[in-house]
């Protein structure tokens, strides 16, 4: 952070509480609050001095009866160089100011802890080192809820992101960072939390339906919490059925319960609750027999890996399921995921033994 140009004011000013609704929670984002208002000091300075001098000259000039307008100046080299040269330089400052921020949020220490963030329609899904993505969601009100993700007080914190469908951005208002998320490629910057507590997540890049309710929530933790945190996380996940680890997919980083109801209410897709083995009609006129696994079991990965491949009577045509890059092991848990919610197969030992967040 040395490399930064300016020092940093740790306490937010008016005009930053106005702007930003708050001081930055890392020296990073004082940096940007402190070059913002530099610039729009500036700005004002200059609006000032050259909308008073103009309504000055407009008075004192204006026209009189009797006195004849005067030819004005034809050209004046001196005074063009002179004010082409002294704003070019002026705005020369704002761009070497603001570059050397931008590099420096994007160029993350080597030491960083990295953790890898997922966007898809609508919801973040982090990836800690030790390979736990935990999803734990809290109730935010609106009917929905949001993912925390922890990040440990005092140590470089790197966000690799991508995407699985469309564009996101990746936005900490209190970190003053935002970032493309995008599929088949990955983007990164660096934060460093100065204090324990919570920061709001948002989608900043319009995204669908769901856009707005696209948040998440950032949670800095004391550097051991944090370590204990993902020790805790590891444990729990070593124990999971794949039944349970296909509803961390489906209720998580998956959305499908935004469209797949799991308590038999109608929604935008079928309701996966006593789907498993019951007959399906298809838009084609073919049947998924009854309780023959294997044909079920295909169906199933089928409408996940081409959701527009067999269309449920019924439902719109084309599918208006996301595509999902599952791996087969994924799909197999969500297989297992969706046949635990059929009473007539829900093994005890498949049965979800807590439901996270409750979602609908
Ligand atoms: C945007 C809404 C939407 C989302 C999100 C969604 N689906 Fe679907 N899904 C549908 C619709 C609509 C259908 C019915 C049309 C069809 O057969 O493709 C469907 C059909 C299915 C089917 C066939 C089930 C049947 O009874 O016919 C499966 C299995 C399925 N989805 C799994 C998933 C999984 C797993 C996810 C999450 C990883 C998911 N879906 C996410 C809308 C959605
Ligand atoms: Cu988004």
């Amino acid at each position: 952070m040395n490399s930064l140009p300016l020092t940093l004011a740790q306490d937010a000013g008016l005009l930053e509480k106005l702007f930003f609704g708050g001081a930055g929670a890392s020296p990073l984002a004082h940096y940007t609050d402190q070059v913002f208002l530099w610039i729009l000091y500036f700005c004002i300075f200059w609006f000032v001095l050259l909308m008073g001098l103009m309504f000055y000259w407009v008075v004192k000039y204006r026209r009189r009866p009797g006195v004849p307008p005067q030819r004005s100046a034809h050209h004046n080299t001196r005074l063009e160089l002179v004010w082409t040269i002294v704003p070019s330089v002026f705005l020369g400052a704002m761009f070497y100011f603001g570059f050397q921020g931008y590099i420096t949020k994007l160029v993350s220490p080597t030491n960083a802890e990295v953790i890898d963030i997922t966007g898809q329609k609508w919801d973040w899904v982090a990836t800690y080192k030790n390979g736990v993505n935990p999803q734990e969601k809290v109730e935010i009100g609106g009917n929905t809820s949001a993912p925390v993700i922890i990040v440990p007080v005092g140590r470089p914190v790197q966000f690799r992101m991508t995407s699985i469908d469309v564009l996101h951005s990746f936005w900490i208002p209190d970190f003053r960072f935002k970032f493309d998320v995008m599929p088949n490629r990955y983007t990164s910057f660096w934060i460093e939390a100065e204090e324990p507590g919570d920061h709001w997540i948002f989608c900043a890049e319009y995204c669908g339906d769901r856009h707005s309710e696209m948040s998440a929530i950032l949670r800095a933790v004391p550097a051991d919490e944090y370590d204990a945190t993902l020790a805790r996380w590891w444990n729990e996940t070593g124990a999971l059925t794949p039944a349970q680890r296909g509803q961390r997919i489906a209720t998580g980083m998956g959305g499908c319960i935004a469209c797949h109801s799991i308590n038999g209410s109608p929604g935008v897709g079928p309701t996966w609750k006593d789907a498993w083995g019951v007959e399906v009609a298809l838009a084609d006129g073919t049947k998924i027999p009854a309780d023959d696994e294997a044909a079920w079991m295909n169906y199933v990965i089928e409408s996940i890996r081409k959701p527009s491949a067999q269309i449920h009577a019924g439902f719109p045509s084309p599918s208006p399921m996301p595509l999902y890059n599952f791996t087969d092991e994924e799909l197999g848990y969500l297989a297992a995921y969706i046949k635990s919610l059929s009473s007539k197969y829900a093994a005890p030992a498949e049965t979800p033994a807590e439901t996270p967040a409750e979602q609908n």
